[in-house]
């Protein structure tokens, strides 16, 4: 039997947008149903930009957003992976493993590595006013709550400012992390965030022995719902356990609810002041056509629930209504969408707002957030969203 909950996903729930309708399209209204509320309060029909974050309580019905597709084991060695880049990708988890999330996309995959790059943008400024190096971000189809994660990683942080991070992330907030700074190449960090809530006192720093940008090492996320071990080559560095997370309110701030894996790069040398002095600053772009490229080996997921690789997509009964024609124009990607333009420290820029999945640069944003010590963060990513979410037939 597959178990089924629901998930309040608030971030920062303003009353006002807790009632009622999709927030961009009307405030007390759901959306029509041919248009699911997707992502930030806004209806579409566009798989795309409905295929993370979509949210049923605001939509027609409650199977008028396709359901979030379930974890399920996956040994890649990069050979050829299936990935696609955000833009395109249907939402079917079954024709591809993994997005590139960003445009332009620097990631890749070559001698059975994957590859993720980043590349100096002397075109746009980040909003502290400072061109910055725009790198990539790839993200895992199925979303997992608990499993093993094992990857073989050499990372990207060989310069001050440069940033690598190999994570667990859902949409509220949480986040289960592995971060490596140009500060401290032979170091790593492991890290743990709750609902979004941004506590600096998480991280613990971790001797790797040498630099993580010149040898492959194995890093394990074993993520269990009673507790969370990282381990480097096999060895375990720290265990957080869920009665440590207890709050003075009696709520345990521990990371759970349906996570995609996500590896990334980005510069933080070039960001505000607390991010930057965190990565190390400034990012060395003396040469301009430097490429900063951190290299995944392999990656092993093993799900705590097995979600079902064969599911016909979309299942049955789910999605937008296809047989009506809706008056109510559709809102997609472009024009008059919410721009979420980045803070410093992400690859994110306001000018790429066009291709930028609202959803994916919401989240992006927050864990720039969640280092960066900036407090900016459109209020049209902070619509509290819920969905459901079936373990074991997805
Ligand atoms: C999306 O697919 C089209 C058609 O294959 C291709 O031309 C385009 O470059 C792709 N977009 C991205 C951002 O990869
Ligand atoms: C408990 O405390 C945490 C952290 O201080 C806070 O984020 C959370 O909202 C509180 N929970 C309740 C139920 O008030
Ligand atoms: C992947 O990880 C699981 C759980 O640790 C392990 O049982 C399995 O052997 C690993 N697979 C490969 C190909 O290493
Ligand atoms: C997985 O999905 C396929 C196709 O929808 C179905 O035939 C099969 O019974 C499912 N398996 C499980 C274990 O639910
Ligand atoms: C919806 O409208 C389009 C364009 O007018 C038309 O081609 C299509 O057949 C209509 N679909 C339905 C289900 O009525
Ligand atoms: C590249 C691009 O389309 N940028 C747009 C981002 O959004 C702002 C505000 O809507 C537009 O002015 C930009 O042209």
């Amino acid at each position: 039997m597959p178990l089924s909950f629901l998930l309040l996903l608030s971030l920062i729930p303003p009353s006002s947008l807790v009632m009622g309708g999709c927030s961009n399209y009307d405030p007390v209204k759901k959306c029509p149903k041919e248009s699911p509320c997707c992502n930030n309060g806004w209806c579409s029909n566009n798989p795309r930009f409905c295929s993370t974050g979509c949210d049923p309580d605001n939509s027609y019905s409650s199977k008028s957003c396709y359901p979030t597709p379930y974890c399920v084991n996956l040994f890649d060695n990069f050979d050829a992976p299936k990935m696609i880049n955000a833009n395109n990708f249907s939402g079917n988890p079954n024709n591809y493993d993994w997005t590139s999330d960003f445009t332009p996309d620097y990631a890749s995959y070559s001698d059975s590595n994957l590859l993720l790059s980043m590349k100096y943008d002397g075109v746009n400024k980040n909003s502290v006013g400072n061109y910055q190096g725009f790198g990539s971000t790839v993200s895992s189809t199925r979303w997992m709550e608990y499993g093993w994660i094992t990857a073989k990683i050499k990372t990207a942080s060989s310069k001050l400012g440069v940033v690598s991070s190999f994570i667990t992330r859902g949409l509220q907030g949480d986040e289960v992390d592995f971060e490596w700074v140009g500060l401290a190449p032979s170091e790593v960090q492991s890290n743990y965030y709750w609902q979004g809530v941004l506590d600096y006192g998480h991280s613990t720093h971790h001797k790797i022995g040498s630099d993580s940008s010149a040898d492959y090492h194995i890093y394990e996320i074993e993520w269990m719902p009673d507790h969370i071990t990282w381990s480097l080559d096999g060895k375990p560095l720290r265990t957080l356990q869920f009665e440590d997370t207890k709050a003075s309110n009696g709520s345990f701030l521990f990371p759970s609810g349906p996570q995609r894996i996500q590896f990334s790069v980005w510069d933080g040398g070039m960001a505000a002041e607390g991010t930057a002095n965190w990565a190390g600053t400034p990012t060395d772009w003396s040469d301009k056509s430097r490429v900063y490229t951190m290299s995944v080996d392999w990656v092993n997921i093993t799900c705590y629930y097995q979600g079902n690789a064969t599911t016909t997509w979309p299942p049955d009964g789910y999605g937008p209504d296809t047989t009506t024609n809706g008056t109510t124009p559709y809102q997609t990607l472009g024009a008059g969408n919410p721009t979420l333009g980045g803070p410093g420290g992400g690859n994110v820029a306001s000018n790429y707002n066009a291709t930028i999945p609202p959803s994916e640069s919401a989240a992006f944003q927050l864990s720039q957030l969640s280092v960066a010590l900036i407090s900016l963060i459109s209020a049209s990513a902070i619509v509290s969203i819920s969905f459901s979410f079936k373990h074991g037939n997805l």
